[in-house]
């Protein structure tokens, strides 16, 4: 109530002002009395339609859009740091031979030489080495059975055997009948057949393929050497076609059918 009367107040000494300003005596008359009929007016019409108003506030955050399109492929990048030292690599060939280095230095002086003993020494150890060499032959020779050239090694077979199943015999096991193509090989036989006590072995020669021509059972034909006993071959009966020796080393032709031991020969590079 005391706010209305004071806002009243100011409007009176508002509306006196003006009309001091006016300076018309009359129209202060008339203007003072509706002075009094100005306190609470009727609403006036309505007023033109103002200016636009400023912008307003920014509105709410909206919700987040779909996903777009992949981007386009970004510029290449700077040359990155340098990397970490790699594994060490395999070993290298071996390099040249060096110089011949210096010579080293004296050796200890050695005991004096009483060489006259040490070559008596030397030549007794060379006897016993031969000696036992011998021994050593003899005692493989009369294990194993056979007798040895330097490329040859011969075997008695002591079962009784015609020509051709003595062959076969030897034959399949690598060898051949024993062939003795010189005097040599031939005593060799010849004492085999004696130390063995025996009188007669086949050995591998034969005129079985043409009559009266000898060869070998390796089919090698008959050198100049030869140990046919006198009157030998006789082809006696007309039927001897193979050979035998006999315990002096000669050579007698018999038949083949007949059966006896025999002696085969190997060759050491086949053994
Ligand atoms: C005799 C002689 C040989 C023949 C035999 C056959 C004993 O020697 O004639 O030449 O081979 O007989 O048994
Ligand atoms: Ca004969």
């Amino acid at each position: 109530m005391k706010r209305d009367l004071v806002f009243l107040g100011s409007l009176i000494s508002l509306v006196f002002l003006s009309l001091l300003r006016s300076g018309s005596p009359q129209h202060l008359a008339e203007e003072a009395c509706s002075v009094q009929i100005l306190v609470p007016g009727l609403k006036g019409d309505a007023g033109e339609k103002g200016e636009k108003g400023s912008p307003g506030r920014p509105g709410r955050v909206g919700p987040s859009g779909e996903k777009g399109d992949m981007g386009d492929r970004g510029q290449k990048g700077s040359v990155g740091r340098h990397g970490k030292i790699g594994p060490i690599g395999s070993k290298g060939e071996k390099g040249e031979m060096g110089d011949v280095g210096p010579p080293g230095p004296n050796g200890e002086p050695g005991i004096p030489c009483e060489c006259s003993q040490l070559r008596k020494a030397i030549g007794e150890m060379d006897n016993q080495v031969a000696q036992l060499t011998t021994e050593l032959k003899f005692i493989k020779n009369a294990v194993a059975g056979v007798r040895e050239t330097d490329n040859k090694i011969y075997l008695l077979v002591k079962e009784e055997k015609r020509y051709t199943d003595a062959q076969l015999y030897c034959h399949g096991r690598g060898g051949n009948l024993g062939m003795p193509k010189d005097e040599a090989s031939n005593g060799l036989l010849a004492s085999y057949i004696n130390q063995a006590g025996l009188t007669r072995v086949f050995i591998g020669i034969n005129d079985l393929e043409r009559e009266g021509t000898f060869v070998y059972s390796d089919r090698s034909p008959m050198q100049t050497f030869n140990k046919w006993r006198n009157g030998e071959p006789n082809n006696a009966y007309d039927e001897e076609d193979c050979v035998e020796m006999v315990a002096s080393g000669g050579w007698n032709d018999v038949a083949c059918h007949i059966t006896m031991y025999f002696i085969c020969e190997f060759d050491k590079e086949n053994v």
